[in-house]
C-alpha cells in the first residue's frame, strides 16, 4: 500500500509533542528547536526513534520553524537535510518497513497583505522552497500545520502542489469558537484545502481533545479526503515557572479514539504528548477501525469564512460588479477607484447577496491586473464567497491564485480550446466551475441540444478528471424581446439539464428582459418561473426591489425562509416600517445618509474614500478633533463590539483601522501647528506587545498642538527603550498607551523602571481597559480618559513646576 493509501484506511498513527522532550534534553527555552538538528542531532534522533517505539506510523522532522524569513536559504537547506537525516536514523534504527516521515511546514510568522505586509506570491515561493528542499532530501510527505490563517495555508498548500509530488496533510488550529484567528471553520477550510488537492485536512495545537472534538466532527461531516487531529495534552498550565500540560496518556487517548467510528482516521498528538500518549493511544484505537471514506456529493463554494452549498435552496449572486452596461463602474476601473467597487458591494450584501459576480473585463482595462487586485481587496472587506467572471484564462489564473477559498469560476463551455484551457486552471486550484451550453456552433436552439452540449462538457470533466459535483449548469437566457421562445427553450433547459445530469443550475436572469420597458418586472416574473423549475443560483441585481421581491416571495412561499422572517425584513424596509425583533435576520440596510459619512467608510474599511471624507469635512469648516471625537472612535467602537460579539473578525479590523489611519494621516495633515522649538518634552509610546497606536497618535497631535515637543516612540515599545528615550532627553514628561489587559503589567514594568531610573519624570497614561483606580495601582502618575484629559492634566503638572 502506498502512503495515500494507507492514510485513506486508517487508523495512521503521527507523532507527538517535540519541543517539550528536547526541552527535558536539554533545550533552553528560547532556542529554537530546529537549531538542534544541526548542534543535537542525536538528541533530536532520540525522539524520533521513541515516538517510533511507541507506535507511530509516521513522525514529522523537526522542521517546524525553519523558513526562509527567519534563516537564509543556505542554513534552511542544512537544517531540513540535518532534521530529515535525524529522522531518517531513528527510523533505520526501528526498521524501516512501513514507517515513514513527513517534512513539517510551520506558519511564516507574518500576515499576508492587504492584511498584512507579505505578499502572497512571496509567500509562496518561500514555502516552495522548503517543499523543495524536503523532496529533496528524503521526506515522504509534507505537513502543513498550526496555521491560523486560511490564506497563508492557502499559500503554502498551493507551494507544495506546485513544487513537489509528495502528499500532504494540512492542520490548522482554532479557537474554542471554532473559528480561525482570521474567522476560517472547518467546512470553508475543507472546500477550500480540497479543491487544491489536500490528501487530508484537520487540526492541530491550540486545545485540548474535547475542545477539539466539536470541531472534528465538523470536518468529518464536510470532507471527502480522511480526517487528522493532533491535539494537545490540554490547556497549559503555569506551575513554579514551568508551563505544564494537563491531560495524563489514558485520558487523552480515550478522548482521541472515541472519534475513530465516526471517521477519524489519522491521530497523533501536539504540544505536550510524549511516546506514552501515543502508545495509550494505540491501546485505546485498539481494532476499531473508522468507516470507509465515503465520496461527497454537494457542491460548495467558499469565502475565507463562509461556504455556500448549491443546490439546497436557490441563491441569488449579486451582478452589480459587471462593467456591461455601466457607465460609472467602467470609469472606476479604469480610474483605479476601488473603494466604488467595493461598495458596490456593500450595497449587494446589504441587499441580500449571498454571491458576489466579479466582471472587470472593459476597453481599457488590463484585466490580467484588475481583476486579482479587486478579487484581493473585496476578500478584505467582505467575506461572501466571489464568482470570478472573465473570459480571459490568464486574468482567471491570476484571481484563482490569490482567492482565499473555493470560488464560483465563470465559466467554461463546449468549445474545445475553451475547455482545454479552463477545466486544468479549475482543477488545480478548485472551485465549483459554471458551464454555459454553447459550442463551436453557437447556442443550441433547443432544449435538448443545450443538454447535448452539456453532456459534452461532463465527458470532458471527467477526461481531466474534474469533480462533477463542482460542475454548475448555465443553460443561457436570451432576450424575449428578440425570440418570444427564448425564455421558454431557456426554462426548458433548465429542468431537462438538472434532471440528466443532477448537477445543480444557474442563470444570469437580466437578460431576459433586455430591450423592454419595465425590465424589473418581467425580469421578476422569469425568475418566479425559472426557481419554479428549480433553478439553483440566480445572477441578479440584488438591489432591485421587483428582482429581490420575487426571489424572497418564492423563498417564503416554498417554506424555505423559516417564519418568513426574511420577506418581513424586506418588506419592512420598503414600508420603512420598523423591523420587528424576531425577524430582523437580515440585517437592516444602511441609508445612503448613512453611507455618505466618514463614520461609515471607517466601518467598512474603505481608506481612499475615509481620506477623501476626511478631508471634505475639514474643507467644509469642521474641525479635526470633532472629526475624530464624533466619526472616527464611535465607528471604531461599534467594530470592536462586533469582532468582541464574533460578528467580524480579523480582516475587517484590520481593514477598518487602516481606513481610520488614512483619515487621521489627512487631519494630522491638516491640523498640525508645526510644532513647538522650547516647550516641554512629553516622550510618548504605546507599550510592549502592544500595536493599537491610533489613540496615542491622537493624543501626539493635540499635545503637539499645544506646544509639546513630543517624542513618539512608536508602538510595541519595549521599557529599556523607553527609559533610554526619557533619560537621553531629560522628558519631564512620559505619555504611555495601552489597550489591552494584556498588555499593561507591560506599562506597570515602564512604570516601575522609569519610576526607579529616571526620578523627576511624571507619567500619563492611556487607553480604553484603563480605569483611574487600576492606573493608580500600577503606579502612574496620572491617568487621562482622553486625548484632552492627557493634555489637562500635561498643562496642570508644567504650570506647579514653574
Ligand atoms: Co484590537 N483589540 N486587537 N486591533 N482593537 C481591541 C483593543 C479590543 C478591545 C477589541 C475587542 O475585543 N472588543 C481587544 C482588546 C481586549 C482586551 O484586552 N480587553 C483587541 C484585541 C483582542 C486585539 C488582538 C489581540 C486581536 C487578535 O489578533 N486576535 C490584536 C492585538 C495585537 C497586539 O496589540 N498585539 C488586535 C489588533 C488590532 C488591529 C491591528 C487590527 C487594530 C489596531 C491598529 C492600530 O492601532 N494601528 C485594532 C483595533 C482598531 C481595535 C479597536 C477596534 C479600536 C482601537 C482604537 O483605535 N480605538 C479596539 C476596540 C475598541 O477600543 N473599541 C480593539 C480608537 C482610539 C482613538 O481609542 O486607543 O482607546 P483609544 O484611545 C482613546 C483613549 O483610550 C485615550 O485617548 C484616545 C481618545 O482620545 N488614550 C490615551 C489612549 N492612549 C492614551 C494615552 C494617554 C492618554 C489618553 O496618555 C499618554
Amino acid at each position: 500500500m502506498t502512503l495515500r493509501d494507507e492514510i485513506r484506511t486508517g487508523p495512521f498513527y503521527l507523532d507527538g509533542g517535540m519541543g517539550t522532550l528536547l526541552q527535558a534534553r536539554g533545550l533552553a527555552p528560547g532556542t529554537a528547536p530546529e537549531e538542534w538538528d544541526l548542534t543535537h542531532p542525536e538528541k533530536v534522533t532520540e525522539v524520533h526513534e521513541s515516538y517510533f517505539r511507541a507506535g507511530s506510523r509516521m513522525v514529522m522532522a523537526n522542521t517546524f520553524g525553519v523558513h526562509p524569513l527567519r534563516y537564509p536559504p543556505e542554513v534552511c537547506e542544512k537544517m531540513i537535510a540535518a532534521a530529515l537525516r535525524c529522522a531518517g536514523d531513528a527510523r533505520v534504527r526501528c526498521g524501516a518497513a512501513g514507517r515513514y516521515i513527513a517534512l513539517d511546514m510551520g506558519p511564516c510568522g507574518r500576515l499576508l497583505s492587504p492584511l498584512g505586509d507579505l505578499d502572497f506570491e512571496e509567500a509562496v515561493r518561500h514555502f516552495s522552497l522548503i517543499a523543495k528542499l524536503g523532496e529533496k532530501h528524503g521526506a515522504d510527505c509534507v505537513v502543513i500545520e498550526t496555521m491560523t490563517d486560511g490564506y497563508e495555508t492557502r499559500a503554502a498548500l498551493l507551494a507544495v502542489k506546485e513544487s513537489c509530488g509528495l502528499p500532504v496533510m494540512v492542520m490548522n488550529a482554532y479557537g474554542e469558537d471554532g473559528r480561525m484567528l482570521t474567522g476560517g471553520t472547518p467546512e470553508a477550510m475543507t472546500a477550500m484545502l480540497e479543491g487544491l488537492g489536500a490528501d487530508a485536512v484537520g487540526v492541530n495545537c491550540s486545545l485540548g481533545p474535547d475542545a477539539l472534538t466539536p470541531i472534528v466532527e465538523r470536518y468529518l461531516k464536510c470532507a471527502g479526503v480522511p480526517v487528522v487531529m493532533k491535539p494537545n495534552a490540554g490547556l497549559p498550565l503555569i506551575l513554579n515557572g514551568k508551563t505544564v500540560y494537563p491531560l495524563e496518556p489514558g485520558d487523552f487517548a480515550r478522548s482521541v479514539a472515541a472519534l475513530v467510528p465516526k471517521g477519524l482516521r489519522i491521530l497523533g498528538g501536539c504540544c505536550g504528548t510524549t511516546p506514552e500518549h501515543i502508545k495509550a493511544l494505540r491501546e485505546a484505537v485498539g481494532d476499531t477501525r473508522p468507516p470507509a471514506l465515503s465520496a461527497r456529493t454537494e457542491t460548495v463554494i467558499a469565502s475565507r469564512s463562509r461556504t455556500i452549498t448549491l443546490g439546497v435552496t436557490p441563491v441569488m449572486i449579486g451582478e452589480r460588479i459587471n462593467p456591461t452596461g455601466k457607465k460609472r463602474l467602467r470609469q472606476a476601473l479604469t480610474e483605479d477607484d476601488i473603494d466604488y467597487v467595493l461598495g458596490e458591494a456593500f450595497r449587494q450584501e446589504e441587499a441580500g447577496a449571498q454571491v458576489l459576480d466579479v466582471n472587470v473585463g472593459a476597453p481599457g482595462v488590463d484585466e490580467t491586473a484588475v481583476l486579482p487586485r479587486v478579487v484581493t481587496e473585496l476578500q478584505a472587506v467582505t467575506d461572501l464567497p466571489l464568482q470570478l467572471d472573465t473570459a480571459s484564462p490568464e486574468a482567471m489564473e491570476k484571481a484563482l491564485r490569490r482567492y482565499n477559498g473555493k470560488p464560483l469560476i465563470n465559466s467554461v463551455n463546449g468549445r474545445e480550446d475553451i475547455m482545454d484551457a479552463v477545466f486544468p486552471l479549475a482543477k488545480k486550484y478548485g472551485g465549483v466551475l459554471a458551464a454555459l451550453a454553447l459550442d463551436e456552433d453557437g447556442i443550441p436552439a433547443t432544449a435538448e441540444g443545450r443538454l447535448k452540449v452539456a453532456e459534452k462538457i461532463l465527458r470532458k470533466a471527467e477526461e481531466y478528471g474534474f469533480p462533477k459535483k463542482d460542475l454548475l449548469f448555465d443553460p443561457l437566457t436570451l432576450p424575449v424581446s428578440a425570440d418570444p421562445g427564448a425564455a421558454r427553450t431557456t426554462l426548458q433547459a433548465l429542468k431537462l439539464i438538472r434532471e440528466k445530469t443532477g448537477c445543480p443550475v444557474m442563470l444570469g436572469v437580466s437578460n431576459v428582459s433586455f430591450g423592454l420597458p419595465s425590465r424589473g418586472t418581467i425580469g421578476s416574473a422569469f425568475l418566479t418561473l425559472a426557481l419554479e423549475e428549480g433553478l439553483d443560483a440566480a445572477i441578479m441585481d440584488p438591489t432591485d426591489q421587483k428582482m429581490r421581491a420575487a426571489f424572497l416571495s418564492f423563498r417564503a412561499l416554498k417554506g424555505m425562509d423559516g417564519n418568513c422572517a426574511d420577506y418581513i425584513a424586506f418588506a419592512s424596509l420598503l414600508s420603512a416600517a420598523p423591523v420587528p425583533a424576531a425577524a430582523a435576520n437580515v440585517p437592516a440596510a444602511d441609508t445612503a445618509q448613512d453611507r455618505a459619512t466618514l463614520g461609515h467608510a471607517v466601518k467598512k474599511g474603505l481608506r481612499a474614500e475615509a481620506a477623501r471624507r476626511a478631508a471634505e469635512a475639514l474643507q467644509g469648516g469642521t474641525d479635526g478633533m470633532a472629526l475624530i471625537r464624533d466619526e472616527i472612535i464611535p465607528a471604531l467602537n461599534e467594530v470592536g463590539k462586533g469582532f468582541e460579539a464574533k460578528t467580524l473578525y480579523l480582516p475587517q479590523l484590520l481593514m477598518s483601522a487602516e481606513a481610520a489611519e488614512a483619515a487621521f494621516g489627512i487631519i494630522r495633515e491638516r491640523t498640525k501647528t508645526g510644532g513647538a522649538q522650547n516647550g516641554p518634552r512629553l516622550v510618548l509610546a504605546t507599550v510592549r506587545g502592544d500595536v493599537h497606536d491610533i489613540g496615542k497618535n491622537i493624543v501626539r497631535l493635540l499635545m503637539e498642538n499645544y506646544g509639546y515637543r513630543v517624542t513618539d516612540l512608536g508602538k510595541d515599545v519595549p521599557p529599556e527603550k523607553i527609559l533610554d528615550a526619557v533619560t537621553r532627553l531629560e522628558a519631564p514628561l512620559l505619555g504611555l498607551s495601552a489597550l489591552m489587559t494584556t498588555t499593561v503589567p507591560a506599562m506597570e514594568e515602564t512604570i516601575r523602571l522609569v519610576h526607579e531610573k529616571a526620578h523627576r519624570c511624571r507619567i500619563i497614561v492611556g487607553g480604553a481597559v484603563l480605569t483611574e483606580s487600576w492606573a493608580q495601582s500600577i503606579g502612574a502618575d496620572g491617568y487621562a480618559r482622553d486625548a484632552m484629559a492627557a493634555v489637562r492634566l500635561a498643562e496642570k503638572w508644567m504650570k506647579q513646576q514653574d
